[in-house]
């Protein structure tokens, strides 16, 4: 059996605890990947105290050599993509096609990451007064604490940790237990390209431990978490009394919209992607399909053959549509969930149990599962699953349709299926969300753009794209008085 070791101040070590914890292959779970350390305190003490040093010679490098080790990463990530992607699968489920494009986005994130080292733009004003220079530029703000999900083990790590790097930030990182393996190759990739070894802490374990040691930790400057909102509540509350700067990305209840003049095939092509890839495990996936009368009964009986066709497995074989969810907590949440739709009294029309058979009974699997009827406002229609269970909702017009949308404490992404114009417009100012797509569905948002949501979805950061490297670095400003006198400033020299 491979133990894994953490990686802290500059070298891979043992965690001080002595404790390990096994890390399986949710289709198969007599499958052990490897044992990877339960961390305590200590460790993540160790980890700051290193990152602390390594702040110290990164911030002092040019940021477009700070791109240039991220290109070298982007190199590295894409050479060794399906090696990644296949590792990434045995330890998380997702079908090969899905890690693939994991590994696709940290690739692109590195990419523009690398690129955005030669821009970081600032601003220069006119001062109010004569001879003297006014201008913001950007500084790194010290040890960044990045903490993260199973769902995309690489994609998102990189979303949060090279704008982090390209900043000029260290890092601390401590990846969900579930997916140890993704973050360890990781964290050796960045290594490899050159990252200078006090830059990037490795913290394997718990979150309740190294987690909440990293976020309650007095020289970590920043935290970026990925997670549920429960315990986004717990860090923000930490942060708030710290004064840190955090960036929260939480749970969604994301709907896809069909109305009545919308392309009904196309709409069946992007809900099936959109609720049953990745198991229903995407932040972003679709788990709510708000229909219109008119095209209600039809899409739904095309829908469920679909579904029906889907095929379970292993995601490394070949013809798998959807995998495992990741684990036995994340099935019986899914069971619990199933129970309160049927006692709240929606139609359950497919799936709604484990799925049998010889290969399936050794994972984590749950058939693809439908219900119809759903009444808004009811849990099954309001609470976030992560699992692969979609709730039809049957509403009479655009205006309906898009109060149901609104009315959920979350605000990632939605969509939209018609061919008007207007509406789809309509759509983008009304639709409460972070990301509104017209004609696809809820999932599959771009490298380069603001990703996050509003209300309970987020705290107002951005992840992507330009925006989020405003949350990894700190405005400061410049003013030069080259007058060779005292120039009062304009408010104490205003004429009356
Ligand atoms: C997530 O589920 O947290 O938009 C991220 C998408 C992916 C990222 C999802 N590019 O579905």
């Amino acid at each position: 059996m491979r133990i894994f070791k953490n990686f802290v101040a500059g070298s891979w070590v043992e965690p001080s605890t002595g404790a390990h914890f096994d890390n399986v292959n949710p289709a198969d779970t007599t499958d052990v990947i490897g044992r990877f350390p339960l961390s305590g305190r200590e460790d993540v003490d160790r980890a700051v105290a290193s990152a602390r040093q390594g702040f110290e010679q990164w911030k002092r490098t040019p940021a477009p050599a700070r791109g240039d080790v991220l290109r070298k990463v982007g190199d590295l990530l894409a050479h060794r993509k399906e090696e990644i992607a296949d590792l990434m699968t045995r330890e998380m489920g997702k079908p090969l096609a899905e890690t693939r494009g994991d590994v696709q986005e940290g690739i692109d994130t590195a990419y523009y990451a690398a690129s955005e080292g030669r821009r970081l733009f600032g601003h220069t004003v006119p001062s109010e007064l004569r001879s003297k220079w006014a201008m913001s530029f950007r500084r790194p703000i010290g040890v960044a604490g990045i903490i993260t999900p199973f769902n995309f083990p690489l994609a998102i790590p990189t979303w949060k940790i090279f704008p982090a790097l390209l900043c000029g930030n260290s890092v601390v990182f401590k990846p969900a237990e579930d997916v140890p393996h993704t973050g360890t190759v990781f964290v050796e990739i960045l290594l490899e390209a050159g990252l200078p070894p006090a830059v990037i802490q490795l913290v394997h374990g718990a979150g309740a431990t190294v987690g909440a040691a990293i976020v309650e930790h007095p020289n970590v400057a920043l935290v970026s978490f990925t997670g549920s909102t429960a315990t986004g509540g717990i860090v923000g509350q930490t942060c708030g009394r710290m004064h840190k700067r955090l960036s929260l990305e939480m749970g969604g209840k994301n709907a896809m919209i069909v109305l009545d003049d919308g392309d009904i095939d196309l709409a069946i092509e992007g809900v099936l992607w959109g609720a049953f890839g990745t198991a229903g495990q995407r932040c972003t996936a679709t788990s709510r399909l708000i229909l219109q009368t008119g095209i209600h009964d039809d899409l739904l009986s095309k829908l469920i053959d679909r579904v029906r066709a889907l095929k379970l497995g292993d995601g490394r074989k070949d013809g798998t549509d959807i995998g495992p969810v990741i684990n036995d907590q994340a099935i019986k949440k899914v069971e619990r969930y199933v129970d309160i739709g049927q006692a709240e009294g929606a139609d359950l029309l497919c799936g709604g149990r484990r799925a049998e058979g010889k290969s399936l009974g050794k994972g984590h699997f749950y058939e693809p599962t439908i219900f119809a009827r759903v009444k808004p406002g009811s849990r099954l229609e309001q609470e976030e699953i992560f699992g692969p269970v979609l709730s039809v909702i049957r509403v009479r017009t655009a205006d309906e349709a898009f109060t149901v949308n609104n009315d959920v404490k979350y605000g990632l992404s939605s969509s939209l299926y018609t061919r008007d114009v207007g509406t789809a417009f309509q759509a983008l100012n009304d639709l409460d969300n972070g990301i509104t797509y017209i004609n696809a569905p809820t999932i599959g948002a771009e490298a380069h753009l603001p990703f996050g949501g509003v209300k309970q979805t987020g705290n107002g950061h951005r992840e992507g794209g330009w925006e989020v490297y405003e949350f990894y670095s700190e405005t400061k400003v410049g003013y030069i008085d080259f007058s060779g006198s005292l120039q009062r400033a304009q408010i104490d020299n205003y004429p009356t």
